[in-house]
């Protein structure tokens, strides 16, 4: 008796082992990261590359998809639409199941409806202007739009200094987001009683803003807005303060990240920029994406690395829901992407940035936004993000017209 006892024991341990082993061996699910890892939009990328890579490692260390691990399958869209488009047909070809992508609204417009026309579901990890879900059935995004986002940091500059009332708007009118986020800016300048100065446009390719600053200084702005990307953005920056100007400066989601630091250097000191996440949530898997990210990099984690982060987990935590329900062993490649794109839709998910979901066409729903404002060291080149306040939504499905606190609460 006992002796077969043993033997059914061991048996089982056999059994087991080689299950174990088959889930090891298992064909990777491959997912695509189609960002800029090259270009000024770089300074971008970079903070998306490593949020997916820790994603990647985190997501495959707790099991993969059953078992079965992901691949992250990297590809450089640098920063126009031809390589978004390259990259995104290269990581199609290669067999993905789906995109997390491209980081510029602009590069999306463009490289987007190549996934909608293949099927291949694509989450935008940082594309915030208006229209993005709209592009298709299979476009969806993990980037809460400028239209709920970038009026948070006038109204945290308005509890600043309650005296601002002339308003002097710049963006970069070659980009798309750009283009959307002053749109919102413009309106909300407006909607606050403020007086808007005539709005001062550039590219994103532009080093000199003279013209536009000397525009401007005459008319007394005490608050400057401004909607451009990292490197045309910290330049401006600089170049506003080196000019004379001296009132708050709110910069958009493209001056989002320290690596604005070495292009404004100390005259970063004390922008305001509106955020979609906070490293201080406190939360299981933001705590556990926060130490790993600190431990690597040695400083908290910036928005888009979270937001990349998630969207690295949207599609993990549907494919496994997809493997429960359906089995991913019963479909082919074109089936795992359209069920794959309908599953991640269904689902809630608790990520870095919050609890979110998704309406059906594929717009985010998340519940709280903050502000930060950039603190600068004596050194002129390192600083931080304090955060200044943290806005509650009553975003609720299907409704875009989030409505915030009509005051943002201090601290987070
Ligand atoms: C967009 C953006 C960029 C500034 C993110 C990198 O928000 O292009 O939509």
């Amino acid at each position: 008796m006992k002796r077969q006892l043993v033997i059914l024991l061991s048996l089982l341990l056999v059994i087991l082992s080689a299950g174990l082993t088959m889930a090891q061996d298992a064909e990777p699910i491959k997912i695509g990261i189609a960002v800029a890892q090259t270009s000024n939009v770089a300074l971008l990328g970079q903070e998306q590359v490593i949020g997916a890579e820790i994603a990647g490692e985190y997501f495959n260390e707790l099991g993969g998809i059953n078992g079965r691990p992901i691949e992250l399958v990297f590809q450089d869209t640098a920063g126009d639409e031809a390589g978004a488009i390259n990259a995104f047909q290269t990581v199609i070809a290669e067999g993905v199941v789906g995109i997390v992508g491209p980081t510029l609204s602009q590069q999306a417009f463009a490289a987007d409806p190549i996934a909608e026309q293949a099927g291949v579901p694509v989450l935008a990890p940082s594309n915030t202007a208006r229209g993005i879900p709209e592009i298709g059935d299979y476009i969806a995004r993990v980037s809460a739009p400028v239209a709920i986002v970038a009026p948070n940091s006038v109204r945290a500059a308005l509890d600043i200094n309650p005296d601002i009332t002339r308003v002097a708007v710049f963006f970069a009118q070659n980009d798309a987001f750009a283009t959307s986020e002053t749109g919102t800016f413009q309106e909300t300048v407006t909607a606050l009683g403020l007086e808007l100065l005539p709005v001062q446009t550039f590219q994103t390719t532009d080093t000199d803003f003279t013209t536009q600053i000397t525009n401007i200084l005459p008319l007394n702005p005490d608050l400057a807005i401004i909607s451009g990307l990292a490197a045309d953005g910290g330049n401006l920056v600089r170049q506003l303060r080196e000019l004379g100007y001296e009132g708050l400066i709110v910069g958009g989601n493209g001056l989002n990240t320290a690596n604005v630091f070495p292009v404004c250097q100390a005259f970063c000191d004390g922008i305001l920029i509106a955020q979609a996440y906070s490293y201080s949530y406190e939360s299981e898997i933001n705590t556990a994406f926060r130490d790993i990210y600190f431990e690597q990099q040695e400083k908290e984690p910036p928005q888009f690395s979270a937001q990349a982060f998630t969207g690295v987990q949207v599609f993990v935590e549907a494919l496994i829901e997809l493997d429960n329900t359906v089995g991913l062993d019963t479909l082919d490649l074109a089936q795992t992407r359209t069920q794959l794109n309908e599953t991640l839709l269904s689902l809630t998910y608790d990520t870095p940035i919050g609890e979110i979901s998704f309406t059906p066409e594929g717009e985010i729903v998340q519940g709280t936004f903050y502000v930060a404002q950039i603190e600068m060291n004596d050194d002129g080149q390192t600083g931080r993000f304090i955060f200044v306040a943290t806005i509650e939504t009553e975003m609720e499905e299907g409704d875009m017209e989030a409505t915030p606190d009509a005051t943002a609460t201090p601290g987070s």
